[in-house]
């Protein structure tokens, strides 16, 4: 069987949202709105799965709404709600994670990662959260989704899981639905250290380029950005080893719209000096309007929330009908 494309996405509002949610995800969502339905989705419901502030929490789900719409997001061609509007997401996710054995939630990398050493003392919901993004898909079937390369691996658990509740019920109701690994920035490291990735929960604010930085502080934080002694190199393979200069490149190729090639070719031999100079007035470049879009319509919030309810209406008229449906399938009664 086959399913109409229907592209599903989000971010979890919690705070600095940086350059890699930018170049990783967000501003690959704009051209895939030419291309098919697309559901743009704060997650607010992942983001409690690390203590959370709640007049934050509010304020950074409106400025993650901003982002979307200021980098190019249409309120009126996509659907943009917050997960949290929408209770199928949690209902869904309940009735998924009955399909998800242990085993697989185990390999999961990023609980590992977050849940560290203190294993114990993880939350459940940290835990569950991969079963949680399978829902927030699955429940409007979603086929593809765009994401950080760092998703990856949740995605094929949310295949998983729609192939065993499909199998388990010898029907083709829920799509497997595709990653889309886009654009030249598909993991955009942290400026401190070329081997971890740019995360927002990073302690060090100098480790990212936050969409609302303004152009004094991109150029120091570029400025002081982690290098290696030794000259841009003349061709991309050189640049293995290098996490440092890989990933100033691939930011510098992901901004420009080159190819890593094309980069690499045109700094081959400069020092860092002069390379992150030009690299620090195109990052100012590209988001300087993204960011002042950014202030500009969090400082109406009345407009972003009208916007996110119309969102959850919409999203509400597909979700509702999907988690009928599951439920029929399941055999729970309906009285
Ligand atoms: N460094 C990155 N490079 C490329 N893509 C990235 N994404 C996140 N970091 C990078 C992509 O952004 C989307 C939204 O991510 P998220 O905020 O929902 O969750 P995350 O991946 O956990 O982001 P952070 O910044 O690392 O947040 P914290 O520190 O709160 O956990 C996803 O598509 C993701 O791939």
């Amino acid at each position: 069987m086959s399913f109409p494309n229907r592209v599903f996405s989000g971010v979890q509002p919690t705070g600095n949202l940086h350059l890699g949610n930018y170049l990783g995800a967000i501003r690959n969502w704009v051209p895939l709105q030419d291309q098919a339905e697309t559901i743009f989705c704060i997650v607010d419901l992942h983001a409690l799965t690390a203590p959370q502030d709640p007049v934050l929490l509010k304020t950074q789900t409106r400025e993650v709404t901003a982002a979307y719409i200021a980098a190019g997001i249409d309120p009126e061609r996509s659907i943009i709600f917050n997960q949290s509007a929408v209770a199928a997401h949690s209902e869904l996710s309940w009735l998924l994670g009955c399909y998800a054995p242990l085993g697989w939630l185990n390999r999961m990398t990023q609980f590992k990662e977050k849940a560290g050493k203190q294993r114990d003392n993880a939350v459940l919901g940290l835990y569950a959260y991969p079963v949680l993004m399978a829902a927030d898909i699955l429940l409007y079937k979603g086929t593809h989704v765009p994401v950080g390369e760092d998703q990856k691996q949740h995605l094929e658990l949310a295949r998983d899981i729609a192939g065993a509740f499909n199998r388990r019920y010898e029907v083709e109701f829920f799509p497997l639905p595709e990653p889309q690994i886009l654009g030249a920035a598909t993991r955009v490291m942290s400026l401190r250290d070329g081997t971890k990735k740019m995360s927002k929960s990073d302690a060090s604010d100098y480790s990212r380029i936050n969409m609302t930085d303004d152009a004094d502080t991109v150029a120091l934080k570029i400025q002081k950005a982690k290098t290696d002694p030794h000259p841009l190199p003349d061709t991309a393979a050189a640049l293995d080893g290098r996490p440092e200069a890989d990933n100033l490149l691939g930011i510098y190729a992901a901004l420009a719209g080159q190819t890593r090639d094309q980069a690499v070719a045109r700094f081959a031999g400069q020092p860092f000096s002069s390379f992150k100079r030009e690299l620090a007035d195109l990052s100012v470049s590209v988001l300087g309007p993204i960011g002042a879009e950014m202030k500009r319509l969090v400082g109406d919030p009345g407009h972003i929330d009208k916007i996110l309810k119309r969102g959850a209406e919409r999203a509400h008229a597909i979700a509702d009908k999907v988690l009928a449906d599951t439920q029929d399938i399941i055999g729970l009664l309906k009285p």
